[in-house]
């Protein structure tokens, strides 16, 4: 057996906490033969650390044979010590009557100081992937923080809308999910997301043909697909946690997949027209684990996918331009 490797999970006693710690320590995100130390991070107000000892009391009642460890703190310099993988769950959700600027510079904060930590702290060569909300913003800003980490290690999860448009698709179209290929969430983690249709192909045939349906693809699927959330909240009564957990299992396994193409938000090097230096949801290859390429060339010329990717990108600029102070 390897030896264990330390993921730090900021977070850790919320909803998606709750179904994500149980994935990574059963090894479906490392993978059956890595074990691993879980350093688990939250708040220090009640009752987040009281609900964290009883999350880790049930970790311990799993017997998960790959857990090496668990270390609870609130305080993200022990938290993100030596961690070679730092998974930032943890922020405040939106409260009522809150406009989105505010979101992003009350939790914006939260990112400074964790980039700090990450910098301060981690492994040389750590990843980190950011999920707390607006995650591509907050991955900017973490990663600007943090310079002894390539910003090419912070991504933030598009998976989800991935999944939740590969689901859409087969629906639709009586297909499953594994006979959808190539289908990629280019943008921001938000109803402006593009989920490019036009690229997918469903059992090997464009989906656009196969679905036969342009004004469905272009309204009601990229509609359903980029408010899902509410949508689940609107079901649910709270947000989606299950989901989210398992899309970055999906991201964080993909990610160590040499071969695996899949949607990560990553630094923009002005592939598709994004701007540079925003965290844009991008098709990527992993070349070895933990390594990847973007995906460029693939033909999003048509009028549509430049509308939509132009209103996307426009949306990150206006974020960029709201934690402009944020920045390091
Ligand atoms: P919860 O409110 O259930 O849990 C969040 C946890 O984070 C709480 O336990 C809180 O105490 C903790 N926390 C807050 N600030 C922290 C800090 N500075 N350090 C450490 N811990 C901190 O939310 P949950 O449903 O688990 O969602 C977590 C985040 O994921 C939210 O921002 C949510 O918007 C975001 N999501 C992102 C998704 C994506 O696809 N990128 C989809 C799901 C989800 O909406």
């Amino acid at each position: 057996m390897p030896s264990p490797i330390r993921v730090a999970v900021t977070g850790a006693a919320g909803q998606i906490g709750y179904s994500l710690l149980f994935r990574i320590a059963s090894g479906q995100m490392f993978g059956p033969d890595q074990p691993v130390i879980l350093q688990l991070i939250e708040i220090p107000a009640e009752p987040a650390m009281k609900a964290l000892a009883g999350v880790a009391m049930e970790l311990d009642d799993c017997a998960f044979p790959l857990l090496a460890g668990i270390e609870m703190t609130d305080d993200p310099a022990k938290g993100f010590k030596d961690a070679e993988w730092c998974l930032l769950v943890g922020s405040k959700p939106r409260g009522p009557g809150m406009e989105r600027a505010d979101l992003l510079k009350d939790n914006g904060k939260i990112f400074v100081g964790q980039g700090k930590a990450i910098d301060e702290n981690a492994a040389d060569g750590a990843h980190v992937v950011v999920v707390g909300n607006p995650c591509n913003t907050n991955c900017m800003i973490g990663a600007s923080q943090c310079k002894r980490i390539p910003a090419r290690n912070w991504s933030a999860m598009v998976r989800l809308d991935q999944n939740r448009a590969a689901s859409q698709l087969a629906n639709k179209t009586g297909a499953t999910v594994n006979d959808i290929g190539d289908l990629f969430i280019f943008g921001n983690h938000s109803p402006t997301m593009y989920p490019a249709f036009g690229l997918a192909q469903i059992n090997g045939k464009p989906a656009p043909q196969v679905v036969s349906d342009d004004a469905y693809l272009q309204g009601e699927f990229c509609e359903t697909v980029g408010k899902r959330g509410a949508a689940i909240i609107a079901a649910r009564g709270s947000s989606s946690a299950a989901s989210a957990a398992s899309a970055l299992v999906d991201h964080v396994r993909d990610m160590l997949t040499p071969g695996a193409i899949h949607s990560v938000a990553v630094q923009s090097e002005g592939a598709y027209g994004f701007d540079p230096n925003i965290w844009a949801g991008l098709p990527v290859k992993t070349t070895t684990p933990g390594e990847y390429e973007v995906v460029t060339g693939l033909d999003l010329s048509d009028e549509f996918s430049q509308q939509k990717l132009a209103a996307t990108n426009a949306e990150l600029t206006g974020e960029r331009e709201t934690v402009a102070d944020m920045l390091g």
